[in-house]
């Protein structure tokens, strides 16, 4: 049929063919993403700090108890924070804290005018009885930079997205997206999974930018079949691999969020990380992929960072219009 199968695409921005295997996905760099968004920042707090005699962004990163994983990512938080001139603060709450001190806690920070930031590190890491979403939802809309408050995700889910603050994990895959050049206005997305932190919010997020777009869960029957129809497909789902490259439609865009960590012996830690995408089959089939790490991790990060300083920057609004 005309050759098909030697008929040359130019897609993601390397020449390909169909019908052989020898597609190669762009990768998509988080880690350069990130990087170029922090440079940004920087510039931004430099000029606020001018403008402003000394006037630093302010973040405060609320830790219960001392999840190694929870670490680890806390401390790439605060090493982005101390680059880009945001002063951060990680407070750590031991795990036998109660609920009513988690709160109070938040309540305080809340009133503290130089915090213009406040996340609670998810997942709580307790011994004791304790609501996450009372928890989330004790923070102040207006410091909210993770997005997870009702307010913010109800307004996300209205689509009023210029006065919310947007989750940082799904608008960095929004960045990522935007990095391709594809444009997801009309487009088939998949997103996997349903989290208030990663897959709900990433469901808002592509619908409001146009996409129409089907949210798989653990429920959801044959999923190969559902992944085969998406033009962008966003993965959170927490399953090492999962997702095969054969379900992939050629040319998708596959934003893969997984952090998932696997016995590897010829590792020094006896482990190594991979996303919810097999990586080496999904490259033969995507057209653009994020890798893990070094994909959406980052952009998580430079997402965070990028909320405190507006949050600095309409705290200082509010200030000088009084
Ligand atoms: P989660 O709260 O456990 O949610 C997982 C979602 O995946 C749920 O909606 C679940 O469905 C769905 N799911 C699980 N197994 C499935 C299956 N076999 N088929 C279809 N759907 C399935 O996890 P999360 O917090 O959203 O995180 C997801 C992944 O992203 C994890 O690997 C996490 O480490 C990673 N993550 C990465 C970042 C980053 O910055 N890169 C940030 C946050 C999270 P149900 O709702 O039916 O249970
Ligand atoms: N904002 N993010 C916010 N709030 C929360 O409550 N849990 C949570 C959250 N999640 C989070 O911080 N995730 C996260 C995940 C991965 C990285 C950073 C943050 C990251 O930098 N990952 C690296 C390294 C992965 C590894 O070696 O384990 C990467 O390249 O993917």
């Amino acid at each position: 049929m005309f050759g098909l199968s030697r008929l040359s695409l130019r897609l993601g921005g390397v020449s390909r063919r169909h019908g052989d295997r020898r597609l190669i996905a762009t990768v998509v760099s988080g880690n350069k993403t990130a990087r170029q968004v922090k440079q940004r920042l920087q510039v931004q707090v430099e000029q606020i700090q001018s403008r402003f005699s000394g006037f630093r962004p302010g973040l405060v990163v609320l830790q219960v108890g001392d999840r190694d994983d929870s670490n680890l990512y806390i401390s790439s938080k605060l090493k982005a924070a101390a680059e880009i001139g945001i002063n951060a603060k990680h407070i750590r709450l031991p795990s036998s804290s109660s609920q009513d001190e988690v709160l109070r806690t938040v309540l305080g920070l809340n009133e503290d005018p130089e915090v213009h930031g406040l996340i609670v590190q998810l997942p709580l890491d307790s011994d004791r009885l304790m609501d996450q979403d009372l928890i989330t939802n004790a923070v102040s809309p207006l410091k909210d930079v993770d997005g997870l408050s009702c307010v913010n995700a109800g307004r996300l889910s209205r689509g009023e997205l210029r006065d919310c603050f947007l989750p940082c994990t799904p608008q960095g895959c929004m960045e990522l997206i935007a990095q391709t050049g594809v444009s997801v206005a009309g487009k088939q997305a998949v997103v996997i999974g349903r989290s208030k932190i990663v897959g709900a919010p990433m469901h808002d997020l592509l619908l409001w930018n146009h996409a129409t777009v089907t949210v798989c869960h653990s429920r959801t029957r044959d999923l190969p079949d559902q992944v085969g129809r998406a033009e962008v497909l966003v993965v959170g789902m927490g399953r090492a691999e999962m997702v095969r490259g054969e379900w992939i439609r050629e040319g998708a865009v596959v934003i893969d969020c997984g952090i998932n960590h696997v016995p590897d012996d010829s590792r020094p830690g006896g482990k190594r990380v991979v996303g919810d995408v097999h990586y080496a089959s999904a490259s033969q089939r995507a057209g653009f992929l994020t890798p893990v790490p070094g994909g959406v991790g980052p952009m998580t990060v430079a997402m965070l960072m990028q909320n405190t300083v507006i949050s600095a920057q309409r705290f200082l609004q509010s200030q000088t219009r009084t």
